[in-house]
Formats: C-alpha cells, structure tokens, sequence
C-alpha cells in the first residue's frame, strides 16, 4: 500500500511538470486563485474539485476500492440489480448523457441495460479521461456512438451536436453530495434544459446513516482518504510553488447534523507558516481548511429537492442495509 501510494504520487509530479497545454495553464492560474483567495479567508477553504488532479483521481480510485468506503460497490450492485427495470422505466433512450464519466463499469450496467441506445455523451473536464473511458467503452459496446464532451458539467449550457430523440441523464457516485443544496437545486435546473422535456435523469445519492458506518467511510483504516486530502497540499506545492509540510497538517472528517453532511479539513497540527506563490501564510495549532463537503439526503429529501428543481420522482431503488439511493426522474 504505502510504495502504491509514493508511486502514485510520484506520477503525478511528473506529468504535471511535463504537461504545458494552454488548458492546464488555465487550470494552474485558476487553482492559483482559488488556493489564494481560499487561504486569505477566515474560515479557510479550497474548492473540493481542484482534489481530483491525476494524483487525487488515482487516489480516489484507491477509495472506492477501500472496505469501509460504501458507496461504489453498493451503488454498482443497485444498478446490477435494477438496470432492466430502470430501463423500462426510462422508456426507449436515444441518447444517455453523463455527468463526470465516472466508472466505466458502472456506465456499462446502464448501456447493456439500454436497448436500442444510440449514442453515449459523457462530460468531464479531463480530457485524457474522457480519451480512455470513450476507447474503453467503444470497445466494449460496438456500435455505440461515443461522442465526449471536455468541460465542468456544472457549466455545460448546451448539448452541440448532439443527436435528438429521448435523453437520459446518468449523474453516479453520489457527486451531487459535494454540492450544496442550492447549488445542486441549480444543476438540477440546468440539466433539466440541457437535457429537454420529458428526459429522464438517474442520480446515485448517499443516504443518512448511522455514524459508525459513515465517518470511517471518510477516514479509512489505510489511510487512503487521508492520502486522498493530503495530495491538495502536495498539489499547491507541486503547482504552485508551496512549502506546505505535509506531515505537519492531518486529514479530519466530522459530521454536521444541521447540515446533514460530511465535512472534510487539513488540520495544522502546529503553529506555522507556509509560502505559496510568495505569500506567507500564518496557521496557528488546530486551525483548519475546509477541503470538503459530501451531503446526504433521505430518499424524501432528495426527492423535495429534486420536484423544486423541475424533476418528478419515477422510482427510488435502494439496497436492504439503506446505505445507497438510486433515483429516477423525468422532467416535469
Ligand atoms: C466523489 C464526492 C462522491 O463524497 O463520497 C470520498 C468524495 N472524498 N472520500 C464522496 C470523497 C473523500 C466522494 N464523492
């Protein structure tokens, strides 16, 4: 484990250094902003999504795999289970769009459960990911119109090119959850436009539950998720001339009733300084960043959301432990 995790990280450095697109100069001025700005505030935070450089993407492959993390084989078994009765739910799909192309494996239950289905969209800002989920599932699902689209789906206004006809909406892996529950109301929204009137929309969301099973959910005996949070700091130091110690800051995660969700931070473990980009950066003992935040939601909860966002519940599936929800919407 620990020699997966150095050689992980140690890819990371490298393709980061080697890499000099315009995108990822864009991408570095934007996590310069973002870490800026988010470490200038009190309380201090940085945006979950700059986790997931190929460093945390790689780790938080390591996470789903992990036994205390629930959620993505729960959720693969739910879609095992129901794939044909989703399927007739959703009637005949022309077309099926994916938020974030999570897991091929997961996004292949859903295909083979899909007769007839034309064409596969997923949208997700890496580019080489959407590269080889898009080789991987052509492979895999011959004569399937695989056609990606590069960009933060949380922004995608529009489908260009895409084929009309029936569309169905895939959002897995409980990402809804790092949202607030106004700014999943505004995806919710939004990819009501985007994907028309009377889609339909199937979403994974994590469910309330007992602290015994959620908080190791979020800090693993391994240390994976610790590894997982640590990697932004590693990040800033990779991209942004950091001098964080990250051994001097540890992984936290708590639960927050009123908010209903998992809160995630880096704690510094003393008093300190840090240099990024020529800034200093005073830390005193105990004081945290919020890096993190993954909501959960009864199966009536997300559905209230969901009605006031434009989407009428069809079915919610969910498995018999109550750990994972899979809910079908159509657009109303
Ligand atoms: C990818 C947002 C669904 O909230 O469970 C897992 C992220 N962070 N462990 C989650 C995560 C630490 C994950 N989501």
């Amino acid at each position: 484990m620990a020699s997966d995790l150095s050689s992980t990280l140690a890819e990371g450095r490298t393709s980061v250094s080697a890499a000099k697109s315009a995108r990822l100069a864009a991408e570095i001025a934007e996590f310069a902003d973002a870490v800026l700005q988010g470490l200038s505030k009190r309380p201090r935070s940085i945006p979950s999504r700059f986790l997931y450089d190929a460093t945390g993407s790689a780790l938080f492959e390591e996470i789903t795999r992990v036994e205390e993390y629930y959620p993505t084989r729960t959720e693969t078994a739910l879609l095992d289970a129901h794939g044909n009765e989703i399927a007739a739910l959703a009637g005949d799909v022309d077309t099926l769009v994916e938020f974030g192309s999570g897991s091929s494996r997961k996004t292949s239950l859903l295909i083979e459960a899909l007769a007839g289905l034309d064409a596969y969209i997923p949208i997700d800002v890496s580019e080489s990911f959407l590269a080889d989920a898009t080789k991987r599932l052509e492979a895999k699902h011959p004569g399937l119109n695989v056609k990606p689209l590069v960009g933060d789906f949380t922004r995608t206004r529009n489908l260009a090119g895409a084929p009309r006809g029936q569309r169905l909406g895939f959002f897995s892996g409980s990402t809804i959850g790092n949202l607030t529950h106004e700014e999943a109301k505004a995806f919710l929204e939004n990819a009501a436009e985007l994907l028309g009137v009377g889609s339909t929309f199937l979403i994974g969301v994590d469910l309330k539950k007992s602290l015994d099973i959620l908080l190791p959910a979020y800090d693993d005996e391994e240390g994976v998720t610790a590894a997982f949070s640590l990697n932004l700091l590693a990040r800033v130091n990779r991209e942004l001339d950091g001098d964080f110690d990250t051994t001097r800051f540890a992984h936290t995660a708590l639960y927050n009733d009123a908010k209903g969700r998992i809160e995630i931070y880096l704690e510094s473990l003393a008093e300190q300084r840090v240099r990024v980009l020529g800034r200093t950066f005073s830390f005193a003992e105990g004081e945290r960043i919020h890096t993190e935040n993954s909501h959960k939601y009864s199966v009536s909860e997300f559905q209230t959301l969901a009605q006031t966002a434009g989407w009428q519940p069809v079915k919610a599936w969910t498995d018999p432990d109550q750990l994972f929800s899979l809910h079908l919407l159509r657009s109303a």
